[in-house]
Order: C-alpha cells, then structure tokens, then sequence
C-alpha cells in the first residue's frame, strides 16, 4: 500500500496549482542542473537501476531502452518523442498527468532528452485532448519563459527545444513507428522493425518514443534515487504505477499505487468495491483492452504487475486501464465491441490484420446475435491464430487477444447463447439490441 509522501504524482487529481508556480512548490524543477550534472552514463545507469518498465503497454526497460541510442553523434540529430496518444480503451492516467501535472513531463522531458544526447523533444498528443494540450501548452511557454527550456536550459549548459504536436484522432499513431510517420506529416502506418527507432526513427535519426508516464517519473527516481523507487512491487515488477479503473465499481478513479498491489486491494481501497459485492463480479480487463479478459474469481487475489497478470492469467498489464464489468454484463458483446473498434482502427496495410479483423468481427457480430453454429467458436479461436503474430504491428495481436480471451474464458456463456437462440428462448433482436 502506498503512502501519500512516496507519491510521484501530488496534483493528480488538480486540487493544486498546476502552474510553474505551484508545481515548484511541489518540488519540481528543483535544481535541475544538479541531476543534468550527473552526466549522460550515470542517468542511464541509474534508470536500469531503478527497474523501471515502460508505461505504455509493452513494459520494455526504459534504462535500456535509453542506452540503445548512440554515445556518439554521427552527425545525424537524436530525437525523444513522448507518446502522448493515449487512445487504448479504458485508458486515461496520461490524460490526468498532461491536465493536472504537466510539469513533471516537462522536466522529464529534459532529463531524458540529456541522457540521450537528444537537444529536440516533441510530445505527440492525441487529437481529442484538447485541454489537455492547452494545459501542456501553457505549462511548456512558463518553462520557457523561465529559462527552463531553450538555450541552456534550466541553466544546465544543454540547449532544449520541446514542441507538442497534435495528432488527429487515429488509434493507430499510438503505435511508435506509425506515429513517427505522422510526425513527419505522413499518413500514419506503422513500419516494419528492426530497424527500431533508436537506429533509424525520425527523419531516419535516432530516435526513442515513451509513454508520458514513463517520462514523468523520471525526475523523481533521480532525485529520490532507484533504489526508493525499486523498493515498492516485487522484481522485475517495481515502481509506484498509475491505474485507472473503470466499470462497474462504485468509485472509478485513477490512481498512484505501488506496483504489484492486489486487485482486491485496489479495488476496496480506491473504488469503494465492485457494484453488487464480489459475488457480483464477472470479468476484469486488467490492462486496457488489448489483454485478454479474466474471470472475475481469479482476480480477486491478482497481483496487479506484468509478470504475474501475464504468467499466471495469460492477461497483461498493458496500460494498467483496468476495466471491471459486473454479471449484469453481456460479456460476449462487450468484447464484439471491441472487435468492432480493432476492425475500424487497423490501418489495413498488412492482409492479416486487414482481413482478419473484419472476418473477426464478422463471425462476433453472428454470436452476438446467436446466429452461430457452436462450430464456429472454434473456427473463430482459428482466425485469431492467424492474425496473432502474423502482422506487422501489434494491433492484430491486439484484435486477437480480446476473443482468445472470451473464448478461453466465456466459452459456456456463448455455447449458452447458441443453443437459447436456437430453442427459441431469445430472438435475434433481443440479443442484438
Ligand atoms: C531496440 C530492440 N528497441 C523492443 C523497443 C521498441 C518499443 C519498446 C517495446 O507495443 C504494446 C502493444 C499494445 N532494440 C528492441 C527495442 N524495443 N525491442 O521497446 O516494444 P514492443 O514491440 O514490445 O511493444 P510496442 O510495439 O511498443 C506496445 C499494448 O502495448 N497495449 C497498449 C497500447 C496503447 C497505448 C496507449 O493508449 N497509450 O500505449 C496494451 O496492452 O497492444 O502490445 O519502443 O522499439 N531489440
Ligand atoms: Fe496496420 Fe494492422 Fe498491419 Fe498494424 S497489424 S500495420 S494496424 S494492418
């Protein structure tokens, strides 16, 4: 359980100042230049050291990350990008960070940029985000005009510029590659890796893109130090970790707690319960909805990290959106909801994903409205098979997992749908509506 004073996030639900002034009071920009003075090495040294994984859904080591950009220039710019596209269902933590605590990017954007030798940042936020870039646009002029940014900034020595960028609404320029290509005012389709971006990303330079949240953190563990900020979770699984729950819990929230928290406590400590008592709960999406759903009694005692929501329940953390739907839940068309979105967001260059989202969907669209043979929930798990794995970007193993999920899980609750549709016990219509 985390307490209030090992929070990084202070203003997270703005009942501060989120001003320049306000979050210096909170001890942001405090003496920058100190942490900048460290050196290129030991900041990248001290992020491995802290453990931290990336924010953004993939849980790649940030440290590590950091140290694939190259020491030397070869004469080619170093780019940071912050993915601010927050566009995963069920996922809004970046969004209170940008609105309430915009400061704590803004310096973490420095840091980082130094550390990898980048003298150019731009955050790229989603389109709809419209305050929420109004905030992070006014916050970024103050740092400006406070000397934080541009020319030796923060008075560390090291030029910074820092742009924000707004993008324009499509799920797909969340994924790195083709949010580059959207930077560079393409139309935004994902590349093939490798190369990954620290060898050729924007404008062919080196380039790394993290999550806001990954970058927020940053000015805190280096000043707390990696060992305070390893010693909450468990290894390889550590941190204080945003968390936003939604559904039906009598208190949706977003929240900073220590990574690897239970989901009992999660949910009792921050949200008031699940609606209607445990008894009452049937699945949880515990990562935003990439991840496969679980079954409400195994999450009880889920401990809330990568590593165990992964191994244990063949789920993920993902983003941390966790979204919790109680039995009054029509579970089989929850999830064709979702399949409806992956089949709209697929950027189509890649045939399995093009094709295999729509088939996908095809067939959910006939279980919804138990229309299917009891046949065709194998056949479904199948087309999932083929798209998992087979495409370029992560969006076909997104659209897949969902169903793999439901099938694995909520397998009698579609056979159940089939066979009432077909005795007659609910018509078309009523399943449909
Ligand atoms: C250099 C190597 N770099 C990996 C880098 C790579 C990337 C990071 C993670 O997808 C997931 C996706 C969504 N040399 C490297 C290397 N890298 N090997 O590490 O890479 P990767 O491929 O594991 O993941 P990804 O393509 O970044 C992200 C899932 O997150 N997700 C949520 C997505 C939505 C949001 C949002 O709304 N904010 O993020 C939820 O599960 O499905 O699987 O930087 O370049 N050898
Ligand atoms: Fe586009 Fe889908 Fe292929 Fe990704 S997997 S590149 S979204 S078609």
């Amino acid at each position: 359980m985390l307490k209030d004073q090992d929070r990084i996030f202070t203003n997270i639900y703005g009942m501060q100042d989120r001003s320049l002034k306000g979050a210096m009071k909170r001890g942001h920009w405090d003496n920058t230049a100190e942490i900048i003075a460290l050196g290129r090495d030991t900041i990248i040294e001290r992020m491995k050291a802290s453990g931290l994984r990336g924010r953004g859904g993939a849980g790649f080591p940030t440290g590590l990350k950091w140290s694939f950009m190259p020491k030397q220039s070869d004469g080619r710019p170093s780019y940071l990008v912050i993915n601010a596209d927050e566009s995963e269902p069920g996922t809004c933590k970046d969004r209170e960070i940008m609105r309430h605590d915009p400061h704590t990017l803004i310096e973490g954007a420095l840091i980082a940029s130094f550390a990898m030798n980048a003298n150019t940042c731009y955050i790229y936020i989603r389109g709809e985000y419209i305050r929420e870039r109004e905030a992070l646009q006014a916050a970024i002029d103050e740092a400006y005009d406070a000397g934080l940014l541009g020319k030796n900034a923060a008075k560390s020595g090291f030029d910074f510029d820092l742009y924000l960028h707004h993008g324009a609404g499509a799920y797909i320029c969340g994924e790195e590659t083709a949010l580059i290509e959207s930077l560079e005012g393409k139309k935004g389709m994902p590349r093939m890796k490798p190369p990954f971006p620290a060898m050729a990303g924007l404008y062919g330079c080196p380039t790394t893109v993290n999550n806001v949240e990954s970058i927020a953190v940053v000015p805190t563990i280096l000043r707390r130090g990696p060992e305070w900020f390893a010693s909450f979770g468990r290894p390889n699984n550590v941190g204080t970790k945003l968390f936003a729950i939604s559904g039906h819990v009598n208190n949706p929230c977003v929240v900073e707690e220590a990574m690897s928290i239970t989901f009992e406590e999660l949910i009792e400590k921050h949200c008031g319960g699940i609606r209607g008592g445990w008894d009452n709960l049937l699945a949880v999406i515990p990562g935003g909805s990439s991840v496969p759903c679980v079954r409400g009694e195994k999450m009880r005692d889920a401990i809330m990290d990568f590593d165990y929501l992964r191994g244990e329940l063949g789920s993920g953390l993902g983003t941390a959106a966790v979204i919790v739907m109680d039995k009054q839940t029509d579970i089989v068309k929850a999830i064709w909801r979702l399949s409806k979105f992956y089949k709209h967001e697929s950027c189509g260059q890649c045939t399995p994903c093009r094709e295999g989202t729509g088939w996908m969907m095809r067939v959910m669209d006939r279980l919804v409205r138990g229309e299917a043979e009891l046949e065709e929930i194998d056949m479904l798990f199948q087309v999932t098979k083929q798209v998992e794995g087979h495409t370029i970007c992560a969006l076909g193993d997104a659209a897949a997992w969902p169903i793999q999920g439901l099938i694995r899980n909520f397998r009698e609750e579609i056979e159940d749908r089939i066979k009432a549709q077909k005795a007659g016990r609910i018509s078309a219509a009523v399943a449909a509506e």
